[in-house]
């Protein structure tokens, strides 16, 4: 295929802020989305301003062919050259995903393959869903008395993804009755009035009772997001506080009382020390995730791997920008044996393309939420690819 036509457009994601969407040779549209709780060493969303990407991609001149996903590598090099940069990812994390993304399904298209296929036609896996089913923290601003965590999640361990879907909805469903919650937050969470040990109790009973309707094994897990937590050395909650050494006794309490499976972003981003006591504590039986501690940069988990901090590890394309970095990134992860979590942003558009990259990369996991129409938009399209393997 060689590229002859690129279009951009800023387009609004879930919280109507502008993104960017690529298409390339008028095949189907790739976007971006946006994060809220983001990460000190995410890279930048664009270079100069999103109007500057948009209008340099809509200028591109240079015909360049792609007949598989390692040409990527040629791409990159068009955009170093024609922008004068460095490397790709200095383009934007935003841009650059969106514009690989965009040569990928039009590269799927020609080949009439599936995206996934196009990645990696080998990889047959569906990943496990993580689900957001109860929200606090930055995500649900407007609540005063929220759960300090930003997210209350499900994930549940049957073989077929259709029946996980069903599972995550049924425990989604019943924990917003038991909570009366009527309105979701950013990310299609139950936005509720509720201290975070409520909350956490609600979606372990739930569990309990999903376990045995549906006799699948079924686990419960955080995204703390301390960062966002975290301000003059301290973990500030709504009515305590927690020292470093606190808030090592209080997650790990919370891990033996509900036999959590997963934890996220227990400690803010600079943290590998406490992430590795946590992670020895937790001794596999509970994932200890590094996001905002990663924030997908190949560079951070070398030293994550080597610091023996994490056990699982959040990828978010858009948090890097180049599709031949995460691929990197996802074979690290199986050489080192650390799970995979590719993940949604808060702030999301309606493109499914995450689930291709979840079956095509190989991912564990896949955090995309379980309710509202962009959340659901990646879990239909695993069913769909579900059916097809
Ligand atoms: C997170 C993400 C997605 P955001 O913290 O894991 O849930 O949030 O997109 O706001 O960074
Ligand atoms: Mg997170």
């Amino acid at each position: 295929m060689l590229i002859k036509e690129v279009c951009a457009r800023i387009v609004k994601d879930s919280r109507n802020a502008d993104t960017i969407a690529v298409s390339v040779n008028g095949a189907e549209w790739a976007s971006s989305p946006n994060g809220k709780s983001t990460g000190d060493y995410e890279t930048p969303s664009y270079h100069r301003s999103l109007q500057w990407c948009v209008d340099f991609l809509n200028a591109w001149c240079d015909e360049i062919s792609v007949s598989k996903f390692e040409d990527l590598a040629r791409v990159e090099k068009a955009i170093c050259k024609n922008a004068d940069l460095k490397n790709a990812r200095a383009f934007g994390a935003n841009s650059l995903y969106a514009f690989e993304s965009a040569v990928l399904k039009a590269l799927a298209s020609e080949q009439g393959k599936e995206l996934w296929q196009v990645v990696n036609s080998k990889n047959r896996k569906i990943p496990f869903p993580v689900g957001n089913v109860i929200g606090g923290g930055l995500h649900s601003s407007g609540v005063a008395d929220r759960p300090n965590f930003q997210e209350f999640l499900v994930i549940p361990f049957a073989k077929k993804f259709s029946d996980n879907l069903k599972i995550m909805r049924f425990v989604y469903a019943e924990a917003g009755k038991k909570l009366n919650a009527k309105l979701v937050n950013d990310e299609g969470a139950w936005l509720v009035s509720s201290d975070d040990e409520t909350a956490l109790s609600v979606l372990n009973s739930v569990r309990i009772n999903a376990e045995k309707k549906f006799g699948v094994k079924i686990g419960i897990g955080l995204d703390v997001a301390s960062s966002t937590l975290f301000k003059d050395n301290h973990y500030r909650y709504n009515t305590h506080s927690h020292s470093l050494e606190s808030q090592f006794s209080y997650i790990s309490k919370l891990i033996s009382e509900y036999n959590l499976r997963y934890v996220e972003d227990a400690f803010e981003q600079h943290d590998f020390v406490s992430f590795a006591k946590l992670n020895k504590f937790a001794r596999k039986k509970c994932l200890i995730v590094g996001d905002d501690l990663i924030a997908t940069q190949y560079n951070r988990l070398v030293g994550a791997i080597r610091t023996n901090s994490i056990n699982a590890v959040i990828i978010k394309p858009n948090q890097n920008g180049s599709l031949l970095e995460l691929k990197k990134i996802f074979d690290l992860c199986r050489a080192r044996k650390i799970k995979t979590v590719i993940s949604h942003r808060s702030g999301e558009t309606l493109d499914s393309g995450l689930a291709d990259y979840a079956v095509g990369f190989g991912a564990d996991y896949i955090k995309c939420g379980v309710a509202t129409k962009w959340r659901e938009a990646k879990l239909n399209r695993l069913k769909e690819i579900e059916k097809k393997i």
